[in-house]
């Protein structure tokens, strides 16, 4: 074959405070470090005209319809999208710090239609691993506490986390988000560098759902 091996689409989901971003960076020095491409990625991208909306509704600065600014979180998303494949398709990893499925359980916490909710999402690149970091609410909310922003709260985050459980899938690995950085860290690293071999084997971008 011989073609450019491509990178894998790695995703971090889990509640606030579930400990995702620490471990993304930490992931992503790791597979640096190893001599591989990679790069960490999150999800909203505030840095966009479209993630400037979404930073304000999330500060609380505006409010939006809950369907019209899912559709943004959406956009955010796909605006991304062919940045975000031609950086898989050159050969570099990505470590996404939440993604479609976060955008996904937020919104249907708020009781708007699962499936509605899924269909914006339709056709966006597959991650070729989630790994959810699994955290009681209490515990997340024990963790030095919520900031300011909107959802950071304990009643809500607790209907988020059964929206999430409804999202899991074959590519989906639950890490107790309990044990210590160390132990998370570990097997994360490890469930990364088999879904990093699967993608150097020739594994197909797949495409949401
Ligand atoms: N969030 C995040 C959504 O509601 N939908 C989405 O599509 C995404 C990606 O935005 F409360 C929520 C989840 C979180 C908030 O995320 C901001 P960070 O990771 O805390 O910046
Ligand atoms: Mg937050």
């Amino acid at each position: 074959m011989g073609g450019q091996k491509r990178g894998a689409l790695i995703v971090l989901e889990g509640l606030d405070r579930s400990g995702k971003s620490s471990q993304c960076a930490s992931l992503v020095s790791f597979l640096q470090q190893k001599g591989l491409e990679a790069e960490a990625w999150r999800f909203p991208d505030r840095t966009t005209a479209v993630g400037t909306m979404l930073s304000s509704y999330l500060t609380s600065a505006t409010e939006l319809d809950d369907h019209a600014v899912h559709l943004l979180f959406s956009a955010n998303r796909w605006e991304k999208r062919a940045l975000l494949e031609g950086r898989l398709k050159a050969g570099t990893t990505l470590v996404v710090d939440r993604y479609a499925h976060s955008g996904v359980a937020f919104s249907a916490a708020k009781g708007l239609d699962l499936e509605w909710c899924k269909a914006p999402e339709t056709g966006l690149p597959s991650p070729d691993l989630v790994l959810y970091l699994n955290i009681p609410a209490e515990v997340a909310a024990a963790r030095g506490g919520y900031g300011a922003e909107r959802y950071e709260d304990i009643g809500f985050q607790k209907k988020v986390a059964l929206q999430f459980e409804l999202l899991r899938a074959s590519n989906w690995e639950v890490v107790d988000g309990r044990l210590s950085f160390d132990d998370v860290q570990e097997i994360v690293r490890k469930h990364a560098v088999s879904a990093i071999n699967k993608c150097q084997g020739g594994r197909d971008l797949l495409r949401l759902w």
